[in-house]
Formats: C-alpha cells, sequence, structure tokens
C-alpha cells in the first residue's frame, strides 16, 4: 500500500504544479474525445484476447454484467455512457480520475457508489503488467461486476468500512480483505472455480494462473485469516481465497469489524504462500512458480 501511495505523489502531470488536484475529489474529465487511435486500439488488443478467455473462467455474474454494459472491442468505453446503464441498474456511476488517489478520497467515492476509474491506458509494451489502475483495469475488471446488485452493495459497505477503518487505525486489515475479494477472488460455482476479482478479470496470464496453475493455494475464505494474511502487489498471488456464492460478501458487509479488527490485533501475520492450521483448503499449491523465481539471481 505505502509503495501505491508514494506512486500518487510521482503522478504530478494529473495534478497542478503544487500536485493538488484542481477538485478535491479528485476527478477529471474522462475526455473521451482526446482518446487517440493508438489507444483505441490497445483497448482491443487486451479487450478481444480478454473476452475470448473468460467464458467458463469468469463467474457467471461477471459475464452478465459485461453482456448488458456498452463495452465492446472498438473503442474505450465512455464513462458517461456506462454510467447511465449502471446508475439504472445498480445506483452506481463511474468517475475518470488520474490513477491512484488517497485513500480517503478512494473510500468516500465507493461510499457514495462512484467509481474512480483512471481514465488512462496502458502502453503497448505495458500489456500484460502495470502496477497503476488504468481503464482497462477499472473498466473492464471491477464495473462488470458492479452490475450485480450484491457486489453493488458490498462495494459501498467497503467504502464505509474504510472510512471507519480509517479511524480506528486499521486500514491495513480491510485493504487485505478488498484485495482478496473484490481483486483476487475466486468463487466456487457449482461447475467449478471462477474468477470475481477485477485484478484476475483484467489480467490475461493470471486468469490462467489463478484457475490452472498448480503453484498457488486455493483457501476458503474466512474474514480473519483474510485479515491477517500479507499480499503481493507486483506478482501472481500465491494464495486465492474462495468463497462459496456473492451473498457471503454481502454477509460480510453487514459485519461489525471493530471487534474483530481488535481480535486479530496482536496476532501473527501470515505470509502469502503459508497454510495454517483450521484453513479449509480447496488445493494445496506445490509453491513451484514462487520458488523458481525466488531461486532466479
Ligand atoms: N485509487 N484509483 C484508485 N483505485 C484503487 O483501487 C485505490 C485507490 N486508492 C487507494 C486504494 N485503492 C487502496 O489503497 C485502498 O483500497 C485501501
Ligand atoms: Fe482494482
Amino acid at each position: 500500500m505505502q509503495r501505491q501511495l508514494n506512486e500518487i505523489e510521482k503522478h504530478g502531470a494529473a495534478t497542478g504544479d503544487a500536485g493538488v488536484p484542481a477538485r478535491t475529489d479528485w476527478t477529471i474529465e474522462q475526455g473521451w474525445e482526446n482518446y487517440g487511435a493508438e489507444e483505441h486500439a490497445t483497448w482491443k488488443t487486451l479487450f478481444e484476447r480478454q473476452t475470448k478467455l473468460l467464458p467458463g473462467r469468469a463467474c457467471d455474474e461477471f459475464l452478465q454484467g459485461m453482456r448488458d454494459l456498452p463495452i465492446g472491442a472498438e473503442q474505450i468505453p465512455d464513462f458517461r455512457r456506462l454510467s447511465d446503464v449502471l446508475m439504472k441498474r445498480t445506483g452506481w456511476q463511474v468517475v475518470a480520475v488520474p490513477g491512484l488517489v488517497p485513500d480517503e478520497v478512494f473510500f468516500e467515492h465507493l461510499a457514495n457508489r462512484r467509481f474512480p476509474a483512471g481514465h488512462f491506458i496502458r502502453k503497448p509494451q505495458q500489456l500484460d503488467y502495470l502496477e497503476e489502475p488504468d481503464v482497462f483495469h477499472d473498466v473492464f475488471g471491477h464495473v462488470p461486476m458492479l452490475m450485480n446488485p450484491t457486489i453493488a452493495d458490498y462495494i459501498q459497505a467497503y467504502g464505509e468500512g474504510g472510512l471507519r477503518a480509517q479511524r480506528l487505525g486499521k486500514l491495513g486489515n480491510l485493504a487485505r480483505v478488498y484485495w482478496y475479494t473484490v481483486e483476487f477472488g475466486l468463487l466456487q460455482q457449482s461447475d467449478g472455480l471462477r474468477i470475481y476479482g477485477a485484478g484476475i478479470a483484467s489480467s490475461y496470464t493470471e486468469s490462467v494462473f489463478a484457475l490452472d496453475d498448480p503453484s498457488p493455494n486455493r483457501i476458503r475464505f474466512d474474514l480473519e485469516r483474510v485479515m491477517r494474511t500479507h499480499y503481493r502487489i507486483d506478482d501472481f498471488q500465491e494464495s486465492y481465497f474462495v468463497i462459496g456464492n456473492l451473498d457471503e460478501l454481502l454477509e460480510l458487509a453487514q459485519v461489525d469489524f471493530a471487534p474483530i479488527y481488535e481480535r486479530v490485533h496482536g496476532q501473527p501475520e501470515y505470509q502469502p504462500g503459508q497454510i495454517v492450521d483450521g484453513d479449509r483448503l480447496i488445493a494445496r499449491g506445490t509453491g513451484r512458480y514462487f520458488d523458481d523465481k525466488r531461486q532466479e539471481p
């Protein structure tokens, strides 16, 4: 997280000379008319390969959300058109931001059912990995799930929970819940494991790795367990946490986290690849991919 925040400061370009955003909520105009042919072409490349890959991999709700949205291969979507459809369905909007925004600003948007989406698109040489959320990650990865009423309410609750967690000094714990659900969550469907996390759904390589590679652990989601688990922002996850259905997230949104933060406080934390007593394992990972990497010079 710290590393991500430092990134914000470097992005003076989107802010004024003093690094201060023009609007206090950090929103900007998407400036849809200003995208060039090359930027639309990058979107198309990403869109087409991901759209081929996801049927049978993304959960049914994701695929349905995608079908119902004005999103296609030819152009980067116009946030105004997305918001029109989204607003009618779940009361959400998509607003443009320059990239990562401060936590408080991010939570305030979510708590008000506004999804802040990066307005820029990655460069053609960064197709497979970038750290900052761009329009492909934010729109392709997150917005289809926001068409689902359950996820729509869960992410709003996360925004409200984020503001509370910040006051309690527990943002680290909450961020892990977000990470292992909204960003990297897997769902047990009757016909097998599926992706619902946006970080996976917007990544070609991780969409395959998370479901098919024997290396990572796949562990039944447990709130306290996840609050105690570190995550990696620079590579595939070593463990994925699996929910049984999306309604589990809504139950989670109704839980008062304050006493749980207290319980978790001072207890041992877990490394991303660690398996611990009490884990309900869906698949124990071989760790192979990560071991190989650690041996690289
Ligand atoms: N800003 N644009 C954007 N997108 C994010 O996902 C995001 C952010 N700022 C803070 C943040 N995420 C996280 O640090 C919180 O979820 C904890
Ligand atoms: Fe994201």
